[in-house]
């Protein structure tokens, strides 16, 4: 039997510096309690009709009785306090490397699990960029879920491998290797794109609901296409942090350009100068 390390936690009052370096050192880190009930219960109240409307997955890892909703800031807008949490995102900033102008949200949703679910596949969440061999330190993605409900390790809260994220992309892991980010509602599990995790199995009588709100190195494609999930009328009332972590900010000099050197974000305020040409973020 392998000796398995438990998922680190902290609490809200730990500084991003040092839940980035555990984050680092060990792939996952939780941190505890770190949105109060009032946002859980606003974001389960805009929540539910959707979830409700969703049909579940069409494959095993999907999950057959598991319903994903995207598009949360729409939606569920005041998911926007969890997707832009402040502290959350100085760690994401921290963690990601090589880091040089931005990130960006990888996606939204909310992941309901459903009474006898099946564990999902284990798997790396940065194996979406085509299987791509990034070198080892090299860390291009950070995956956060925050517990709607509380996560349990009967009701399938998510399975970590702690310490996975500097191992060959290739080596696989066995159910016995995994912790469960049990975890109290309001907490939020934060792992890199090279740790090995999946949905817990979910041998309860009622569904678990997390917040999958993953975020990205901005020069990669997202997985979830921002562009068309929200419309533009849609994207201009959000206030500018989301914006630009929509991918409407320049995901570095020239990337993501309009015509020749104009900048999405000149585009959505309306105030770019006739005729102006800028590739600067912004
Ligand atoms: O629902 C979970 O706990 C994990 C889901 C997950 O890892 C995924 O879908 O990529
Ligand atoms: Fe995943």
């Amino acid at each position: 039997m392998p000796t398995v390390i438990d998922v680190p936690r902290c609490s809200a009052d730990t500084s991003a510096e040092e839940v980035a370096a555990l984050l680092l050192a060990h792939g996952a880190v939780i941190f505890e309690r770190l949105a109060p009930p009032e946002l859980c219960d606003a974001v389960a109240a805009e929540l539910g009709p959707w979830v409700d409307a969703t049909p579940v997955g069409g494959d095993d890892f999907s999950g057959r009785n598991t319903r994903r909703t995207g598009g949360l800031l729409t939606k569920a807008p005041s998911s926007a306090g969890m997707v832009a949490h402040p502290l959350v995102l100085e760690v994401v900033e921290r963690a990601l490397w090589p880091k040089k102008t931005t990130f960006q949200l990888h996606l939204t949703q909310s992941i309901a699990i459903g009474p006898g679910s099946p564990a999902q596949l284990l798997h790396r969440d940065h194996w979406c960029f085509d299987f791509f061999p990034f070198p080892r330190e090299v860390d291009v993605e950070v995956s956060t879920i925050w517990a709607l409900t509380e996560f349990t390790e009967e009701n399938g809260a998510t399975r970590v491998v702690p310490d996975s994220h500097r191992t060959p992309d290739d080596l696989r892991y066995t159910p016995e290797e995994t912790v469960a980010a049990a975890m109290p509602r309001g907490s939020v599990v934060l792992y890199l794109g090279s740790t090995v995790h999946g949905g817990g199995a979910n041998r309860s009588d009622a569904t678990r609901i997390g917040i999958n709100v993953d975020y990205v190195l901005g020069w990669l494609r997202q997985e979830e296409n921002q562009y068309l999930t929200y419309s533009l009328d849609e994207v201009r009332a959000m206030p500018e942090r989301l914006q630009r972590l929509l991918g409407y900010e320049p995901g570095a000099y020239a990337l993501g350009y309009v015509d020749g050197g104009r900048s999405p974000m000149t585009i959505l305020s309306g105030q770019e100068a006739a005729g102006s040409q800028t590739f600067a973020p912004g």
